[in-house]
């Protein structure tokens, strides 16, 4: 056999939703600053992504993160975040399971029993603190903030669509799911992704959100469809992403920005925990450390805390003669 592609990898899953872990095989992508490699990948590398996270070898919910060394002093990795969607600024529950990897393969230093690790993230600097004895990651996310609230979109077949638009890392629409009289249960999922994915479309052709200081970082693939919290929580969701997909865990970056839109509607305190849980009842802890300036906006420093267990390591390939070389959705 050939190869014409082997990767290096460590599998995990964070809170139900998983994070292939890339330690070799990409290369060093160029770039000044992670932000900067993230746009050269999409450009010319994609395919590696199409690779990675598409069917045969992973499949419609599947996301993943790429190591690569630090742009910044300050780091001590780099990380170029995949999924089915495309390429993302920043994410959580991406970042929860990097920071798991790192320390249980001894990819960096370890301190009992807080070991920190500061990760170059295309949205930011993102310090995970992991602690030994429980496993809990609490990561200290970029800044989030509310980008627009009270804003009306026209979606047809559900009409006038109320959201809030907020931002942890990505973009993301935010409303009760009984704003459209769908009960918040796994068995309307079809209905609750098909009503995500038209929002988005139409949020997204008329007023698409960009972040005020980084313009390449702009528009929404996800929409985070909330329903009061039981059993301690103080919200569940159901987030509808980009191209067809639920994220299994609270999601990490949809988390901050439901407290950056918490906060501005005067609903969440800074130093306040916030328990966010998943459409599958896995659970987020979030808090807002302070408030800080974006642009001429005000943001939030967001922090969220959840678990991620290794589930494989491998290598995956790609034979020279393999049909599919990017892989395949259907
Ligand atoms: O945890 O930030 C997150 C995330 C984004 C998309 C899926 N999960």
């Amino acid at each position: 056999m050939r190869f014409a592609k082997y990767f290096s990898a460590v599998d995990s899953h964070t809170e139900g939703m998983p994070t292939r872990v890339i330690t070799g095989g990409v290369g060093v992508i160029p770039g000044e600053t992670m932000a900067d490699k993230r746009l050269n990948f999409i450009k010319n590398h994609d395919h590696i992504r199409r690779l990675l996270v598409n069917e045969p070898r992973g499949h419609a919910a599947m996301s993943g993160a790429i190591l690569q060394p630090p742009t910044r002093p300050d780091a001590d990795w780099g990380v170029l975040y995949i999924e089915v969607s495309g390429c993302l600024p920043m994410c959580g529950h991406g970042t929860i399971g990097v920071a798991t990897v790192l320390v249980e393969t001894g990819m960096v230093e370890v301190t009992e029993p807080i070991t920190t690790v500061r990760l170059d993230t295309p949205a930011g600097l993102v310090l995970a603190d992991y602690d030994t004895r429980t496993k809990l990651v609490t990561i200290r996310n970029v800044p989030a903030y509310a980008h627009e609230l009270d804003a009306t979109v026209q979606v047809p077949g559900l009409g006038e669509v109320r959201y809030d638009m907020a931002y942890g890392g990505n973009f993301y629409a935010i409303l009760p799911l009984d704003q459209l009289g769908i009960p918040f249960d796994r068995t309307e999922k079809d209905r609750i992704l098909a009503a995500g994915l038209s929002i988005m479309d139409e949020i997204n052709a008329a007023n698409r959100p960009a972040h005020p200081l980084d313009p390449a970082i702009n528009g929404c693939k996800h929409v985070q469809f909330t329903a009061p919290g039981q059993d301690g929580a103080h919200s569940r969701n159901a987030m509808a992403i980009h191209p067809g997909w639920f994220d299994r865990s609270p999601c990490g970056t949809g988390t901050c920005a439901r407290m950056a839109q918490l906060h501005a509607r005067g609903e969440l305190g800074i130093g306040a925990d916030f328990v966010n849980e998943s459409f599958i009842g896995t659970r987020f802890i979030g808090r807002l450390l302070e408030e800080v300036p974006l642009g001429d906006r005000t943001a939030v420093v967001p922090t969220v805390a959840g678990r991620a267990w290794i589930t494989g390591m491998g290598q995956y390939l790609l034979d020279a003669t393999d049909p599919f070389p990017e892989g395949f959705s259907l």
